[in-house]
């Protein structure tokens, strides 16, 4: 039992003064009391309730459960607490969360300086002393240098917005502010109105009791069986077997649950295979596996994603007895995961259940609640008792409207937050000095195991005050190029993700009117934690730090400048330490190259790969050729692979080609042309310019468009493109429709910026540009127009599509050759890639976010041959039947 609260309301209106005051008893509030008084900091903490426990504190209906697996789902502090609880269940019910919460507020003591029963009413930020003042709703104000909202992100119940609601006679409960005392169904006409997770957990079991269930769903959601039980016995050995070490994977893991990641994608399965996986999954009850464990593609790709979604739609057919309502149940209006999934208890099957029905809000609105029950547009329902599981404001609505929070010059965070919450790291705001929150908008949060994210966020905040107090400092501010960067950076990994692609109270879209957008971090609780120890290891980027006697300290500048994907793709290659490429030899290098290429990612299928050889100046060519599964006969593009004149074959760009070909439905031809050392200039670009005129020569022979055909190429491939394209104008053809140039090299100098700012840390360095160079072309020809595109004619050339990289060595010459070629009268578009490094575009499954850039360059492709704009095409095999409306899903995430 949790024991009777105590609260210490100061009586008066005197106002306490301490370092540090916090609002919230709940996960975030307790952890913060335990580590502030800890490390020696005078702490209040503001609780509206009577007692610890936040959330769980509130949501007390019927059923109520997390479900994040509870060995997981708890303090990780003190591994003396750990082995002091045990939990009883799988998945612990709402009673046993919160007496394990009230256990820890006791052991350590925490409830004396918890002020119970107490609102803050204002929090201004006063300039002249540097502190926050706070009133409450019980006359005793705080006055405290540092102001910290622990108030999660579910806390704001939101309005249901009916009509009616206060002429409802009968009994009317909230799920998220339920009563403290038992209430009865039994004999009763119930109607609950809401299907998210706290819906779905509730609905089962006020069915067994109520005489009559009405349930009114707007939306259908996913849900999965939770198998509740005794925790599975392996999770638990891995965990007794190494706790440190699984807390510790936990920390660093995606979603803050030690998982391992799923490498192979759905393609390389079966559809027995698929199913396979997904019944295992089924089988677990848990969540984190069915959104993470059964291929790689499912999270991030939405074919990938339909896939799962299906295997779930089948599910619910096979529970649900009446076809009718199984429709009505089956979500179709979003990618699985992109809303958030719950897990439940006997949900499908309780609308076998006699005493219960299901209305579907889509077909019939609710038009308003009466005395007597809800009215539809079609019929009355009459009920004793109405339900609203109806959701959140979540996110900001405990920061925002709770109370008045006023920064510096008398700024509102209402105002600042009305376009959408900003914010650095998800922990601070600009013009808001000495205020955190824990899992605001911006921190990984509610995409992740709660607990594991409220344990870094108070360790970094904390750490950061006693090294404030350390060095003297007694203000910190978030700078705007800091919080900018961060805003840049959330867009950025929300493309990681499907979430962009639901209404769902991640995105603000479940509260009319609210500001859209995904709130929480989609990036991944590893690699935020791991930014934020960057934020230090580089002296506070991003805050201004100043007190009375030190001088101001303030390095500012964006913490994550590249896309979240290639950030991680190049920390990855920092910790394998690989020898420079340059240093391997020419053949080193290749064989290097080739065990770089075994572990990636396969390509996606293709309507058909064929390895051929066609004629060059000096004996067989190689190609590969990839036809999309489309009917024919398509244009031909002609490509020529990376890799420095030196590296990389027709197959090496494997991925890249199947990739394009399916989003172009164009065929690609990959050239095997001639390398150096053993075949220098100008051999690559002649066998580029010899097999460019024999394909356009037969390209009805190879199942082509006869006429003309497009080039393209990437890196090195990129400058043959170009270069052919010079020749075939002032060699008579043959007729090149355009050009795609992705990275070209185009010019012979290593003056320009870009080859200083991206020397090193991009995986193509400076000094290897120089080893190609060398191995490929004498100083004395390197102004040869046949190696630097960029020094011959420019009239009279194909229109052209030029991708350049942010990070990349090749960045200005690209686009000295885009603007180049625009002077000359050419028809040009460009594609400058923020974020991204040389071989962004490549590393296909691997950098997400390169998707939308090869999204353009197909377009653009499309373009260059003349057929009409057109969505890329998907495999049959993997377009379930029954799923209309994701079609729109998908052109969305294109
Ligand atoms: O809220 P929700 P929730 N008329 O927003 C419907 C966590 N949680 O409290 O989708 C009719 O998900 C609304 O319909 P629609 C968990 O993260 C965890 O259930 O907007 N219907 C929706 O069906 C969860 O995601 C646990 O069309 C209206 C429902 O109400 C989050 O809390 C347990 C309506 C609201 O669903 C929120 O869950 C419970 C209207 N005017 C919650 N307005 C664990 O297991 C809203 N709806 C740990």
């Amino acid at each position: 039992m949790i024991a009777a609260s105590v609260s210490r309301a100061a009586s008066g209106c005197t106002t306490e003064r301490v370092d540090v005051a916090l609002v919230g008893a709940g996960f975030a509030g307790l952890y913060l009391l335990y580590r502030l008084r800890k490390d020696g900091f005078t702490t209040v903490a503001l609780e509206e309730a009577d007692d610890v426990g936040g959330t769980w504190y509130w949501n007390r209906y019927p059923g109520a459960r997390c479900d994040i697996q509870t060995i997981d789902y708890c303090y990780t502090f003190d591994p003396e607490l750990e082995s002091a609880w045990k939990w009883s269940e799988k998945y612990a019910t709402q009673p046993e969360i919160l007496r394990y919460l009230g256990f820890v507020a006791d052991r350590y003591d925490l409830r004396r300086d918890i002020r119970f029963c107490t609102k803050v009413k204002r929090a201004t930020w006063d300039q002249a002393s540097e502190r926050w003042l706070l009133t409450t709703d019980n006359d005793a104000a705080v006055s405290c240098r540092y102001y910290i909202m622990a108030t999660g992100c579910l806390s704001s119940p939101k309005p249901p917005e009916i009509d009616g609601v206060k002429d409802f006679e009968g009994e009317v409960y909230f799920t998220g502010r339920w009563p403290h005392e038992e209430v009865k169904f039994a004999g009763k006409r119930v109607a609950v109105i809401g299907t998210g997770s706290s819906g779905i957990q509730a609905i089962p079991l006020i069915a067994e009791q109520a005489a009559q269930l009405t349930v009114l769903q707007r939306t259908p959601n996913f849900a999965l069986p939770a198998h509740n039980g005794p925790a599975p016995a392996d999770r638990v050995a891995l965990l007794e077997g190494d706790r440190a070490g699984y807390r510790e994977q936990a920390r660093w893991s995606g979603a803050g649950v030690p998982l391992q990641l799923q490498t192979v994608f759905s393609w390389q399965l079966s559809a027995a295979e698929r199913l396979e996986r997904f019944e295992n999954a089924w089988a677990a009850g848990d969540l984190f596996c069915m959104l993470r464990q059964l291929w790689a593609d499912q999270g991030v790709d939405v074919d990938g994603n339909a896939l799962v979604a299906e295997l779930l739609r089948d599910k619910i057919c096979a529970t649900v007895k009446d076809p009718e309502i199984a429709a009505s149940l089956i979500p179709y209006d979003h990618p699985f995961g992109a809303k958030r999934p719950c897990l439940d208890t006997n949900y499908y099957a309780t609308f076998n259940r006699p005493n219960v029905t299901l209305v579907n809000l889509r077909q019939e609105p609710i038009k308003s609640i009466m005395a007597s029950g809800i009215k539809t547009d079609k019929r009355t329902f009459d009920v004793d008792v109405i339900v609203f599981a109806t959701g959140f404001d979540a996110m900001t609505g405990a920061i925002m409207a709770v109370h008045p929070i006023k920064g510096r010059g008398g700024k509102s965070l209402s105002d600042v937050w009305a376009n959408g919450p900003q914010t650095y790291l998800g922990l601070t705001v600009t013009g808001f000095p000495n205020l955190f929150m824990i899992t605001g908008p911006g921190s990984p949060s509610v995409l992740s195991n709660m607990v594991v994210s409220i344990e870094q966020h108070v360790d970094w905040a904390v750490n950061l005050l006693i090294a404030m107090r350390e060095a003297g400092f007694t203000t910190f501010e978030a700078t705007k190029t800091a919080q900018d960067g961060w805003i840049r950076h959330m867009a950025d990994c929300s493309t990681l993700t499907l979430h962009r692609l639901a209404n769902t109270w991640y995105t603000g879209a479940n509260v009319p009117g609210k500001a859209q957008g995904v709130m929480p971090y989609t990036g991944g609780v590893g690699p935020y934690r791991g930014i934020c120890d960057e934020v230090v290891s580089r002296g506070m980027l991003g805050f201004r730090l100043a007190g009375p006697n030190v001088a101001e300290q303030c390095n500012d500048g964006e913490i994550v400048r590249l896309q979240p994907d290639v950030r991680l793709v190049l920390k990855k290659l920092e910790e394998m330490k690989l020898a420079p490429i340059e240093s391997l030899g020419a053949q080193g290098a290749r064989d290097f190259v080739a065990e770089l290429n075994a572990d990636r990612p396969a390509g996606r299928p293709v309507g058909d790969v064929a390895d051929g050889t066609l004629p060059g100046t000096d004996g067989p060519l190689p190609y590969r050729l990839y036809r999309p599964a489309t009917p024919g006969p398509h244009p031909i593009v002609v490509y020529f692979h990376g890799g420095g004149w030196v590296l990389g074959d027709q197959h090496s760009d494997d991925p890249y080609c199947r990739d394009m070909c399916r989003r172009s439905g164009m065929i690609f031809v990959s050239i095997g042309y001639r390398h150096a050392p053993e075949y220098r200039f100008p051999t690559a670009a002649e066998d580029g310019y010899a097999a460019t005129r024999w394909i356009a020569e037969h390209a009805a022979e190879l199942g082509g468009r006869p006429g003309s055909v497009v080039v393209a190429g990437w890196s090195a491939g990129g400058n043959i493109a170009a270069v052919t394209c010079q020749l075939a104008r002032d060699r008579g053809g043959p007729h090149i429709a355009g050009q795609l140039l992705v990275c070209p090299v185009t010019d012979c100098t290593f003056d320009r910026p870009s080859y200083n700012d991206n020397a090193t840390g991009y995986f193509l360095t400076r000094s290897l540009m120089f080893w190609f160079w060398d191995l490929y072309c004498s100083p004395a020809d390197r102004t040869d127009p046949r190696v630097s595109p960029l020094r011959g004619k420019l009239a009279g050339l194909p229109p052209a599509f030029v991708v350049t990289c942010e990070f990349d060595p090749l960045r200005d010459e690209g686009i000295a050759y885009a603007d180049a070629l625009a002077a000359a009268g050419v028809p040009v578009e460009q594609l400058k890639a923020r974020g991204h490094i040389h071989t962004s575009f490549t590393m296909v499954d691997v950098v997400i976010t390169g998707v939308s850039g090869r999204v353009q360059m197909a377009e653009a492709l499309r373009r260059l041959a003349g057929l009409p704009p057109e969505r890329k095409q998907v495999d049959a095999s993997v377009r379930p039947a029954r799923t209309a409306s994701p079609r729109k899903i998908a052109a969305a995430a294109d």
